[in-house]
């Protein structure tokens, strides 16, 4: 087999002194923070597309990265080159688990048949890596935006051709995943959307939307594919309104069509910033309604208004995130998937490793950080105190359901007058500065 990422040794931890750029500064896979090692807590998995397949394209400009696994042939061939590639870069980053879509690892044929038959090749390959690495995936899922078929969505399409197509392709990829093991199967819905109102029936297309779902729900049950089903919602890009716009209405539509069981959410920082809310502020909402299932990691930059899907190198961001993963109780099945790709002008092939690594010592640092301040109390005590009044007196009774509205009028009439206290919310900045500094 030929060696790709020459002179490259297995990333090690070197600690936070080190300058070495092919070495973890904070990530050391077999600490442990409290009862987990750092692996376990934040379950790093690798996005196949983005660091294997991409090329550093943009709207306005075309190929910066020429990998040596890119060369020119059978696309079938190339799929086996970068599939081999891919392995030896995971194994060398040392991560336990990555992620793809269908159309990642295998090319598309002149017919259905025909692609699922690439496909089954490449699973074969994958699935003897995996043995052979250890590497396991996180999870799996269909690519139903990229092809011009999907120009009008795919469950959502307004062409029930298009609706069937999909299915197919979904049930092919549901069987796969299961094949190579899975531990979680996304559904990012980037064409269910709409460009305009005024050819769209939203009613029909979220029914329609619906009922795909559960016939997926229904087709693991048949196959006995048990991995978590992840929602992953995005506002908007490449339509100009996605259905699964944020946490809050992904939940509202799972609610709605009695799909609430069977879904869980798989989290991005980036779409969260396009969604107009902070990363914290999704994760947050998916966890105190029991849908916090998985995470990509990448970040955005607030400047831009498109999915820039960076590596994650913001420390505060990373902090405040692994704070709501922990309080989660971790994610897994779930994990923190590096949906990043390198920019367009880091273009050599050790910048994969550089920008991985970067992102996996945020993350690992965040981790510390989030530990440390979770176990002082410090913000926990001061939100229990905030919100005392509810402890005791009418304010139990408003909890517990045992007062109305003349009770409370009852009571306001005789009310002295009300005072309210500091919400403290440069204090609290204060001490999440302390930590952040104090590691
Ligand atoms: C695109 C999404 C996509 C999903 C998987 O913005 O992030 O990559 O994660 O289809
Ligand atoms: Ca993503
Ligand atoms: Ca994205």
């Amino acid at each position: 087999m030929n060696e790709i990422f020459k002179g490259v040794d297995h990333i090690k931890y070197e600690g936070p002194d080190s300058k070495n750029l092919m070495a973890f500064k904070h990530y050391n896979a077999d600490e442990l923070v409290g009862e987990r090692t750092m692996a376990d807590h934040l379950r790093f998995s690798i996005a196949y597309w983005h660091t294997f397949t991409g090329k550093g394209v943009d709207p306005f400009g075309s190929a910066t990265m020429f990998r040596p696994w890119d060369q020119p042939g059978d696309p079938l061939d190339q799929a086996k080159e970068r599939m081999i590639a891919a392995f030896e870069f995971m194994s060398k980053l040392g991560v336990k688990y990555f992620c793809f879509h269908d159309r990642d690892i295998a090319p598309e044929g002149a017919t259905l048949r025909e692609t699922n038959k690439n496909l089954d090749v490449m699973v074969d390959l994958a699935k003897q890596l995996m043995k052979d690495t250890g590497i396991k995936l996180l999870w799996g899922t269909a690519n139903l935006f990229n092809h011009p078929r999907f120009v009008h969505g795919a469950a959502t399409s307004c062409n029930a051709d298009v609706f069937a197509y999909a299915a197919a392709q979904v049930k092919k990829a549901l069987e796969v995943t299961k094949e190579l093991g899975g531990e979680n199967y996304v559904f990012w819905g980037g064409r269910e959307g709409y460009e305009t109102l005024l050819n769209t029936n939203m009613q029909l297309e979220l029914d329609n939307f619906a009922r795909f779902l559960h016939m997926a729900v229904d087709y693991a049950k048949e196959i006995g594919f048990t991995g978590q089903f992840l929602i992953e919602p995005k506002p908007k890009e490449p339509t100009k309104h996605q259905y699964d716009f944020d946490a809050a209405s992904v939940h509202a539509f799972l609610l709605k069509y009695g799909l609430e069981k069977h879904f869980k959410l798989n989290i991005e920082a980036n779409h969260a910033t396009l969604a107009a809310h902070t990363f914290e502020h999704e994760l947050h909402y998916a966890r105190i309604n029991g849908l916090l299932g998985s995470v990509d990691a990448n970040q955005g930059d607030l400047l831009l208004g498109w999915d820039t899907d960076q590596m994650p190198t913001d420390i505060y961001t990373t902090t405040l995130a692994m704070y709501e993963i922990l309080k989660n109780g971790g994610l897994q099945p779930g994990g923190l998937n590096f949906d990043c790709k390198v920019r367009r002008g880091s273009f050599e092939l050790d910048d994969l490793f550089i920008g991985h690594i970067v992102g996996f010592d945020a993350f690992a640092y965040g981790l510390k950080v989030a530990y440390k301040l979770l176990q002082s109390e410090e913000l926990e005590q001061f939100v229990e105190e905030r919100y005392a009044s509810y402890a005791s007196g009418i304010g139990k009774q408003i909890v517990d359901g045992k007062a109305d509205f003349k009770q409370l009028e009852a009571y306001a009439l005789e009310m002295p007058e009300i005072t309210n206290r500091s919400g403290r919310q440069e204090v609290l900045e204060s001490i999440i500065n302390r930590y952040l500094v104090k590691g």
